[in-house]
């Protein structure tokens, strides 16, 4: 029973990874590498079309793509795992924010990284990663002011969101502003980084931050 995740470090890979060690079910990495545009050649586009990470193959053979649905089928194939409260009250605020973060900040990345995707005019990308940067931090804030525990978005301890919250917080070169603006954000991502499943995942995708794209 072992699952296949397509990955790069620090992508949005490392939060299915780190799913897939608190589940404890053993499972292979397949990098791809983003900055050799390795997403863009034919080999990883019959894994995923959309030609973007992660992508998981299940054991049963098939492939998941969409970094939230790969996390809410693990959680209802594994459902002693605790990737989502059993509480509906506290599911559906785990689910609101997770939902959140995929459709309304992990796109901006995109924006941010391959700014010249979006413009026509080659002397525009800087103008459009501003922008990209801008609508970002409104964002989190958002994020920032639905944190109800001390280290945790629910009141009631972790769940799967917490992880998206850590791996996604740390991109678009946002280091030095994050610490002062998202406190709440920074003592999650650090108690994520912590738990015995997810430490030494993060631990490999985090050591040697250079600065670039998935920073
Ligand atoms: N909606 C997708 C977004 C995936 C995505 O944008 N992945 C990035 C890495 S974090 C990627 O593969 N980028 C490569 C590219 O855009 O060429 C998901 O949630 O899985």
């Amino acid at each position: 029973m072992t699952y296949t995740l397509y990955g790069h470090r620090r992508s949005g890979s490392l939060a299915v990874e780190m799913a897939l060690a608190e589940i404890g079910v053993d499972y292979r990495v397949r990098d791809v590498d983003l900055e050799a545009e390795a997403q863009r050649g034919d080999d990883y586009a019959a894994v995923n079309p959309q030609r973007k990470v992660p992508a998981l193959l299940t054991p049963a053979g098939e492939t998941l793509t969409e970094s939230v649905a790969i996390l809410l089928t693990l959680d209802q194939r594994h459902p002693g795992a605790g990737l989502l409260p059993k509480d509906e009250t506290e599911r559906a605020r785990a689910l609101r924010w997770l939902l959140f973060i995929a459709t309304e900040i992990y796109p901006i990345v995109e924006i941010n990284d391959y700014p010249e995707r979006f413009s026509p005019d080659p002397e525009a990308t800087s103008g459009v990663q501003e922008i990209a940067r801008s609508l970002w931090r409104t964002r989190w804030r958002l994020v920032e002011e639905a944190i109800q525990g001390s280290h945790t978005l629910l009141g009631s301890g972790f769940c799967v969101t917490d992880i998206y919250i850590a791996v996604v917080s740390r991109w678009a070169q946002q280091d030095d502003w994050r610490p002062v603006h998202l406190p709440k954000v920074e003592a999650l991502t650090a108690a994520v980084a912590a738990r015995p499943a997810c430490a030494p995942v993060w631990a490999r995708h985090q050591p040697d931050v250079t600065p670039g794209r998935f920073t």
